[in-house]
């Protein structure tokens, strides 16, 4: 539908035969019959301006009887409507900018996600006449992942958004598409696979190297990007068999090293490909905030082509290589040669050719699977070494659990990571206070009824084509969830009896991976990636602390976050998120080399 012409052009155009077409339709019929029936002349800047008041007449009609509409559906189903949020302006425009100023100069969900000790877990605004629904209630996340799957989708606004960066993949696809696709991956994910452990343990052995080589000379490393590399070499690898090496580069100085100044950074393919990567992230994470209206911001040009050109100039080779060879292959067991029974050893092309071999789904499948895993892994592993520079006896007593259980210089399998129950703890623990995909949205298929958090009162309509947000993060933080202590970080509450008295009697308040059909394939991936790079990294190093000097002046926490409950009044980094989350400017360290090491 949106084609080749500019985005914002074709987005203008499209609402201008929405909006207008149908008006300026009636009104020439109106003006034709009068003419010919009554034989009067009409002025035609009357027509135009009855054509241009019908317009806004229209739109408020429609808003007024969907209003109406809601109330009677709701009251068929037996339902009630949600507390709603009402602003001080039309459209509610000072609550959208409030959100928005929040998003980008507040502290993680400020904002929207505020208000619920007064509202409710569950309540409605609208924005500029769209309304959304926002909610922190592990009961209503319940039936939107899982028991009500059907009635919600990704949504029509989300992938059109997403469309020019994940095309048509697993990520952002719905219905049939959706299970067409995450059928096709299943296999990769559901086998043991145990050699994985040999690629990360490669990968960080380059990244510890890496940041040796720093340590020793004294100077700070941003580990957030060091880990932005350790997975993207990973992810590629297992994804395309081919590795874009970013660890190779040379890492980035801190602003005030007297080095910064004096490194030319080449610009080699590995940084190109990932600076394209996280651009093109970047620009779609930001558009579903604008609404559809996002293309108005891209009007000439859709930001995201140029990115994709050179991430595409990367990719394109390896599939059309994977296809030629898997052709070949396919002739050479026709004609008697063998089939290579090597699974453990495949990467998920190699899967994927043996399905298909439309370029166009090898893309859109292996992107969408770099980018769901990559950054989010990153985010985990870069909040959990922050976590433990902030609490540095969490990291001593997880390095005696490594010494312990695997020593201090074997290579870790998966026996010792299942052993690991500390390990596992500040795992969770650093996905709970640091959720690293705080928000997200659905929108309804149909009109449909979601648990009310009071169970003594009806259930709450959420009519067809409503968008509801929720946030996992938030819900991490509810005291009735967790306890009193819900906002303050404590790896041992996955290990005393504070386990049975929360997560253990509802799972449900923990969901970094999701929940229901669409859960996270990847989070047995995830942990036995995250859990392999954490031991290596504490066999290598004996302590670690942040160089808060190295952080840049602009990423600061305000001094107004002082003193605040939970993390907010202890945070020395600034915490912000696109899809995933991230430390803005980078989180910089200095470690100490282990003797053994
Ligand atoms: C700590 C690491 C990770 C976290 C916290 C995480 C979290 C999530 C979440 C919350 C979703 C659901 C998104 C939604 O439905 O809107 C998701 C989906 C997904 N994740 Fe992960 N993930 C992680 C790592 C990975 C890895 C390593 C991979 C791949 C190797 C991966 C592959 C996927 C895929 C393919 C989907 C889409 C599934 C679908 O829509 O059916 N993830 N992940
Ligand atoms: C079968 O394939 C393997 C691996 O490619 C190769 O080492 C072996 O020699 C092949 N055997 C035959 C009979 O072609
Ligand atoms: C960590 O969370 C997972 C769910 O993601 C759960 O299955 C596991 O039991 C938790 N681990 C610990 C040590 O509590
Ligand atoms: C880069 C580096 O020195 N890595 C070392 C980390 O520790 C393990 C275990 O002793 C060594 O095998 C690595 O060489």
């Amino acid at each position: 539908m949106y084609g080749r012409m500019p985005p914002g052009l074709s987005f203008l155009l499209g609402r201008l035969a929405i909006y207008f077409a149908p008006a300026m339709a009636v009104a020439v019929i109106i003006k034709a019959l009068i003419d010919v029936l009554l034989d009067v002349e009409l002025s035609n800047t009357l027509i135009i301006v009855a054509t241009l008041l019908s317009v806004p007449a229209e739109y408020a009609s429609r808003i007024l009887f969907h209003s109406w509409s809601v109330r009677r559906r709701a009251a068929s189903l037996g339902a009630i409507l949600p507390p709603r949020w009402d602003g001080r302006s039309v459209g509610n425009f000072d609550l959208l900018t409030d959100f928005l100023d929040r998003f980008h100069r507040g502290y993680l969900g400020e904002g929207p996600w505020d208000r619920m000790e007064e509202l409710g877990n569950i309540y409605s605004v609208s924005l500029v006449w769209d309304v959304i629904y926002f909610t922190i209630d592990a009961n209503i996340m319940k039936a939107i992942l899982a028991i009500d799957f059907p009635s919600f989708e990704k949504g029509e606004k989300f992938r059109e958004a997403m469309d020019s960066v994940l095309g048509k993949g697993v990520f952002n696809s719905d219905g049939e598409l959706w299970k067409f696709h995450r059928t096709m991956t299943r296999p990769y994910f559901s086998r043991d696979r145990i050699s994985h452990f040999e690629v990360f343990d490669r990968h960080a052995d380059s990244a510890i190297k890496k940041m040796k080589e720093r340590f020793r000379l004294g100077h700070a490393v941003d580990f957030q990007d060091v880990m932005s590399r350790f997975t993207l070499d990973s992810a590629t690898e297992f994804l395309f068999g081919k590795c874009v090496n970013s660890l190779k580069d040379t890492l980035p100085y801190s602003y005030n090293d007297p080095k910064a100044d004096k490194i030319v950074e080449e610009q080699t393919v590995a940084k190109c490909f990932a600076t394209a990567l996280a651009e093109a992230q970047r620009v779609v994470s930001t558009r579903p905030r604008a609404s559809h209206a996002w293309r108005l911001f891209e009007f000439w040009q859709d930001k995201t082509a140029e990115p994709m050109r050179i991430v595409n100039e990367f990719i394109q080779p390896i599939l059309e290589e994977a296809i030629t060879k898997h052709r070949a292959a396919m002739g050479e067991r026709q004609s008697g040669g063998n089939d290579s029974k090597d699974e453990d050893g495949k990467t998920l092309l190699d899967h994927l050719v043996y399905i298909t071999d439309d370029p166009a789904v090898l893309h859109d499948e292996t992107i969408n699977i770099l980018i769901a895993g990559k950054d989010s892994t990153a985010a985990t592993l870069t909040f959990a070494v922050y976590l433990m520079c902030l609490n540095p006896h969490v990291f001593q007593r997880l390095r005696a659990e490594v010494l312990e259980v695997v020593g201090p210089t074997e290579m870790p399998t998966f026996d010792h990571v299942r052993k690991m129950k500390y390990l596992r703890a500040v795992i969770n623990e650093t996905l709970r206070i640091y959720c690293p995909i705080p928000f997200n949205i659905r929108v309804t298929t149909r009109d449909t009824t979601l648990p009310n958090p009071d169970p003594s009162a009806p259930r709450i309509f959420i009519p067809k084509g409503t968008s509801i947000s929720y946030s996992v993060l938030m819900m991490h933080y509810r005291k009735d969830y967790w306890g009193p202590d819900a906002l303050y970080f404590d790896p041992d509450r996955w290990l005393d009896e504070r386990l049975h008295q929360y997560f253990a009697a509802n799972p449900f308040i923990f969901g970094p991976f999701s929940a229901g059909p669409r859960i996270c394939p990847g989070q047995q991936f995830a942990y036995n990636e995250m859990s392999f790079f954490l031991i290596r990294l504490l066999q290598n190093f004996s302590s670690m602390e942040l160089d808060l000097s190295a952080q840049p002046p602009d990423a600061r926490p305000p001094p107004g976050w002082a003193g605040a409950e939970g993390q907010k009044g202890l945070e020395k980094i600034v915490p912000k998120s696109h899809i995933s989350l991230y430390v803005h400017g980078g989180l910089w360290v200095k470690m100490t080399q282990d003797d053994r090491n």
